[in-house]
């Protein structure tokens, strides 16, 4: 340990850290702008590119200007934060970054979100005294996720970083230099034409709009006010658990039945929960991975529900297109099942029902336009918006939502498990699956539903499931990064493991881009993860083989799990 001086605050600190992290322990805040190196959320960049965190050393041999973020401690440092220079030199970073930065905060998608305005506001800036070099890029509008804005990139790289280190996806890259530069796919080429994923790993860290989902939410207005469609919403494990937020509610607050008001409301003509196709999918999962066990055939077996981790292997891992599940993603089979099933149950023509989904992912608004996701023509899924959209509709519609009584989704293709609603959460997908495989496998009940080495925020977890005799090896991967290192292991002919739960966002779905900003603050990621874990308790039912809606859906409709019929509606392919 060494001694330094934070202000007038003597502290003990460990060799090697930053001053930035020094001054955590200071009780000082020193303002960061690029910065980011949060473990849990899997969030990393230090390229000190901003130069917002500056400070001063109280050192007459050294006395000058420093970045806290980069700059290690020394025995006998002092450190102040609060001299002239140091202000003056963080309120210039940020005012040489707005001097070139569009005047179009009012109606910018991150007005109030965004975190280089807020930085403005905290370091007192009053004046951009400098006319630097406005550009005029076209927003890439490409793609069906997300949209790049040049013009406001800051070139802070955090996206580079996300895309390229963590998510290994490789896409960004930094173009241009000086009043020119910006962050976006080698030689500029449109989103759509790149490897892009649609993670959205990029969208969750930039820090100002440079890149933001595609709205969506006119198309819906658009429908409902349609009088000749029939206008049914489902909404994604995650949604209920973030949705709060962004009506001033904790993080964690559990808002299912609100959520389910606030869209009656609105005017949908039947309101259901993607959980419903998250038990279908472990019908159809589980069903799937006890067949390749018992014939032999291809494992580990790898989990297909995050449309992103599907975009990575296609791209990536063509070779290996043969090792995922083949089963269409949960609110991809809800939507089927609502052009089929429940078209036929109300009497309606498919071509008149919309199917919107509420998803916290950007990856999955593209996932909706793949063409093997029809069914006759039609889409399974017509318009994805996402926790952010929705809540800007709900206050578009003048709901007070922190008001709102709670209602129930409706009936048929209502009733939901707990096993579906840990989708949600990185694990729970595998999980839901152990507690419907083991049962089916032994023919025993199974008593401890929770399967706690599966759960965490860790990004490779791993267990060993004892399934009667046979031990099934289970491993969980979030992030992107993670999930090559799962792969490359499966094409080395390495891989011990019997199924893999694979999620493209670190966390899973709570953690999604299309989730309320969590500004790098992994405590509101742990609370969200920790009420679906509440949600699961709370249901009386917790397998997906136990909902009676679904066993009477085989019954009446789609014969045997794994049989033909369920092939044909609720089983996909790949694309290299
Ligand atoms: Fe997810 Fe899924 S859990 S992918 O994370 O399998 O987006 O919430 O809806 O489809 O159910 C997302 C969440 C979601 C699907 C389910
Ligand atoms: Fe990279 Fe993912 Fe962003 Fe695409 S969405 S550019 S893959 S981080």
């Amino acid at each position: 340990m060494i001694k330094i001086k934070i202000n007038d605050e003597e502290l003990r600190v460990p060799e090697g850290i930053t001053i930035l992290e020094a001054s955590h322990e200071a009780g000082v805040r020193i303002p960061t702008l690029c910065h980011l190196d949060l473990h849990d959320l899997q969030l990393y960049n230090k390229t000190a590119s901003c130069r917002v965190c500056m400070v001063e050393l109280d050192d007459p041999m050294r006395n000058k200007l420093v970045p806290a973020c980069v700059t290690e401690v020394y025995d006998g440092m002092k450190v102040r934060t609060d001299t002239l220079r140091a202000i003056t030199a963080r309120r210039m970073a940020v005012e040489l970054l707005l001097s070139n930065h569009p005047n179009e905060c009012f109606t910018c998608p991150k007005n109030l979100e965004c975190e280089l305005q807020a930085l403005a506001e905290e370091l007192n800036v009053r004046e951009i005294r400098w006319e630097g070099e406005r550009m005029n890029y076209p927003k890439d509008t490409s793609s069906d996720a997300i949209v790049k804005d040049a013009n406001k990139c800051i070139y802070c790289r955090r996206c580079e970083t996300g895309c390229n280190v963590v998510q290994t996806c490789g896409i960004l890259s930094g173009i241009g230099r000086g009043f020119h530069a910006f962050v976006g796919p080698f030689f500029n080429i449109p989103m759509v034409e790149s490897s892009c994923t649609y993670c959205g790993q990029c969208v969750q860290v930039c820090p100002t709009a440079a890149l933001t989902e595609v709205f969506h939410t006119d198309k819906v207005w658009e429908a409902l006010n349609d009088p000749d469609k029939h206008v049914i919403v489902q909404t994604a494990p995650a949604i209920r658990v973030a949705l709060g937020e962004l009506f001033g509610m904790e993080p964690g607050t559990i808002v299912t039945g609100k959520l389910v008001t606030a869209l009656k409301r609105m005017g949908f003509d039947g309101v259901f929960d993607t959980d419903f196709g998250a038990d279908l999918t472990i019908m159809e999962e589980a069903a799937e991975l006890i067949y390749r066990i018992e014939n032999n055939k291809t494992l580990p077996i790898l989990t297909n529900c995050c449309p992103a981790w599907v975009k990575f292997i296609e791209h990536q891992f063509p070779e290996l297109l043969h090792v995922p599940s083949t089963c269409k993603s949960p609110h991809i089979m809800f939507g089927t099942i609502a052009k089929t099933y429940y078209a036929e149950k109300k009497g309606i023509d498919p071509d008149n029902i919309v199917v919107v989904s509420v998803m916290p992912c950007l990856a999955k608004k593209a996932e909706a336009k793949r063409p093997e996701l029809t069914k006759d023509g039609h889409n399974n899924v017509d318009i994805v918006i996402t926790t952010r959209e929705l809540a800007a509709m709900i206050k578009e519609a003048g709901i007070k939502f922190d008001a709102l009584p709670d209602s129930e989704y409706d009936k048929p293709l209502g009733e939901t498990t707990g096993a579906s609603v840990i989708f949600g959460t990185a694990g729970g997908v595998i999980e839901a699956a152990m507690r419907t495989a083991y049962e089916w496998m032994t023919g025993e009940k199974l008593e401890n539903v929770e399967f706690e080495q599966l759960r965490g925020m860790d990004g490779i977890k791993k267990a060993t499931v004892k399934i009667g005799e046979k031990e099934l090896k289970i491993a969980v991967a979030s992030g992107l990064g993670n999930a090559r290192k799962i792969l490359e292991e499966i094409r080395e002919g390495k891989s011990e493991y019997h199924a893999i739960e694979i999620m493209a966002c670190p966390g899973g779905c709570i953690a999604g881009p299309g989730q309320p900003y969590h500004h790098g603050n992994a405590e509101i990621v742990k609370k969200r993860q920790q009420a679906i874990y509440e949600e699961d308790r709370r249901k009386k039912v917790r397998k997906s083989h136990e909902n009676k809606e679904i066993l009477e859906l085989y019954e009446k409709y789609l014969g045997k799990p794994f049989g033909e019929k369920a092939h044909e509606l609720l089983h996909t392919h790949f694309e290299a």
